[in-house]
């Protein structure tokens, strides 16, 4: 998978460079190139943002340094090059594992990180017309730039590229996965600590009580913390499933 960022910050994505995404791309798996926006601003101050028309308090990102930007990173170079270009931004489709693993399959995807009060609209458009463009948000706040949740949306796309995670079973098995309950609550060596156990049945060598018992606190953990994630089915109430689990 081909990955291009654009940003006024690449710093940021040093932090890419690390533990199982910096493996993925030292052995080919993501191709990830960071540009930075100031190379593609043109005038002697390498300008990249300016006062918005029609009035309003701070500063919005020039177009001509982003179309600059783009159109160099769009320039295929190879025939079925078909990219994605996401900007980040609390207006967006929320991004889900769901999307997650639909953008995994993508061979192209091209992030644009905005900052200050966004990017100028026609930025949009103009990627929109000539091919596919999506905002994506990574949840209901607000930060200073696109970039932290650039490198959110990397992370969880990367480690879905076929590869990248050694063993593709714990994939599966995690939250979210499969069937979109949380994860059971995870215990190791020493047996005691502190004078906390670990629950009996994990060390009963009874496999199918162990397993019966985790599917209790996922269910469990699942109502108690985040009960819209329920299928309606063990959701304990008696109203029957509503519109809103469609
Ligand atoms: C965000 C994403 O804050 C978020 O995204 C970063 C951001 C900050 C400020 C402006 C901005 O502009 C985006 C834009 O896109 C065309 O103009 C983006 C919060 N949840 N998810």
């Amino acid at each position: 998978m081909k990955i291009d960022v654009v940003s006024i910050f690449p710093g940021y994505f040093d932090a890419l460079e690390l533990s199982l995404l910096g493996k993925a791309r030292q052995r080919g798996l993501i191709d990830l190139r960071v540009h930075d926006l100031r190379e593609s601003a043109h005038d002697k101050h390498r300008t990249v943002d300016d006062t918005p028309t029609g009035g309003g308090a701070g500063m919005v990102m020039k177009p001509e340094p982003w179309g600059a930007a783009l159109d160099a990173v769009l320039t295929a170079d190879d025939a079925g090059d078909d990219p994605l270009v996401i900007f980040p931004s609390p207006a967006g489709d929320v991004f889900t594992q769901a999307m997650a693993r639909e953008l995994a399959d993508e061979s192209h995807l091209v992030f644009g990180c905005g900052r200050y009060e966004g990017i100028d609209q026609r930025v949009f458009d103009e990627y929109a017309s000539r091919g596919r463009v999506r905002l994506v948000s990574i949840g209901d706040y607000v930060l200073n730039g696109g970039e932290v949740a650039t490198i959110a949306m990397i992370e969880a796309i990367g480690r879905l590229v076929p590869g990248v995670v050694g063993n593709p079973e714990s994939l599966v098995e995690e939250s979210h996965e499969e069937d979109g309950l949380l994860e059971y609550p995870s215990y190791t060596k020493p047996a005691t600590w502190r004078d906390r156990a670990v629950p009996e049945v994990l060390l009963s060598g009874n496999h199918a009580a162990i397993t019966q018992w985790r599917q209790e606190q996922r269910v469990e953990r699942t109502r108690r913390v985040r009960p819209e994630l329920l299928p309606w089915a063990l959701r304990g109430d008696t109203r029957g499933r509503h519109a809103a689990d469609d």
